[in-house]
């Protein structure tokens, strides 16, 4: 069932992000995988609306289901954010990220705009559902829960907060894959590496706080992407284009303790684990005007 689910989330986002396809065929030019499955997928993110009914409690229903175990909080004050991370079941699978929007935080307008869309959904939509029915759990993550925005609401919204404005367009899409880098060939095994090869290739890199996003610990760096700006059709059929989903990398690095094993023998459990609120922090900006330039 997890596979299945993860398999209709990484087709809707590779449909919806050109640079997925184009980074896997760049990769595969270069000799740096044989086939797409060859890219190891370190974590998959959601974005969610706090409200009673939806937010991080009810998304994560699902992954909970699948044998997910949730695991520690960030907070990011300033772009009023709440996160969790979940460990999959087996190594097999992607980590994810789920985040919320502190919606109490907002403005009142703000408030009254989004409560417009989310009082839509009288209870958790995910209690209703079947979660050992694949393809049903696939359409719930890939349909509409509240009626199309009108751009102005999108506007005022994204005055406030950019991402309030991108999960009232784009609900429950995946924001990110996660390309994971310390088991490619060396020379593409690092985030300074896989950022040259990626310049090289004429990819957008997010530059909030510098390319490289480094953890206090420096055993977890990340980059990513800027997103592609997509057509958006607003409610009266307005167009607009608007911030769509981004790619991210992340290197996770052999933790001390088991710095004397041999590489031969370096597993998942050997490494960093988790994420970094510092990181986290400037990766949501792939997503932000300061990164797209629109
Ligand atoms: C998530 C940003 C944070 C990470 O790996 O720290 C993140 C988002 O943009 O929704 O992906
Ligand atoms: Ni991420």
């Amino acid at each position: 069932m997890l596979d299945y689910v993860l398999n209709g989330l990484m087709q809707r986002y590779q449909e919806r992000v050109p640079d997925v396809a184009a980074i896997i065929a760049a990769m595969i030019n270069e000799d740096i995988i044989q086939i797409a499955d060859d890219i190891e997928n370190d974590h998959i993110a959601f974005r969610t609306i706090g409200v009673p009914q939806l937010g991080i409690q009810s998304l994560e229903k699902i992954f909970l289901h699948y044998g997910y175990t949730k695991q520690d909080p960030y907070h990011f004050r300033e772009k009023k954010l709440d996160a969790y991370w979940y460990a999959p079941p087996a190594p097999k699978y992607p980590r994810i990220f789920i985040s919320e929007l502190r919606v109490q935080d907002l403005s009142a307008e703000a408030q009254r705009i989004i409560s417009s869309y989310t009082d839509e959904v009288k209870t958790d939509p995910v209690t209703k559902l079947d979660l050992d029915n694949g393809p049903e759990v696939d359409l719930f993550l890939h349909s509409a829960l509240w009626r199309t925005p009108t751009l102005a609401d999108y506007q005022a919204l994204a005055a406030e907060s950019e991402y309030a404005a991108w999960v009232i367009y784009n609900r429950y899409y995946l924001n990110h894959f996660t390309v994971s880098l310390q088991n490619l060939p060396a020379g593409y095994n690092t985030v300074a590496d896989f950022n040259r090869f990626l310049e090289k290739n004429g990819f957008k890199l997010n530059d909030a706080g510098g390319k490289i996003k480094e953890s206090p610990d420096h055993l977890l760096l990340q980059s990513s992407t800027v997103a592609k700006m997509i057509p958006a059709r607003f409610a009266g059929n307005e167009m607009k284009e608007i911030s769509g989903s981004y790619v991210e990398f992340a290197e996770r690095r052999v933790l001390p303790q088991f710095a004397h094993l041999p590489l031969s023998e370096i597993k998942r459990e050997h490494r960093r684990e988790g994420f970094e609120a510092g990181n986290a922090d400037k990766i949501f900006e792939s997503t932000y005007s300061s990164q797209t330039g629109n």
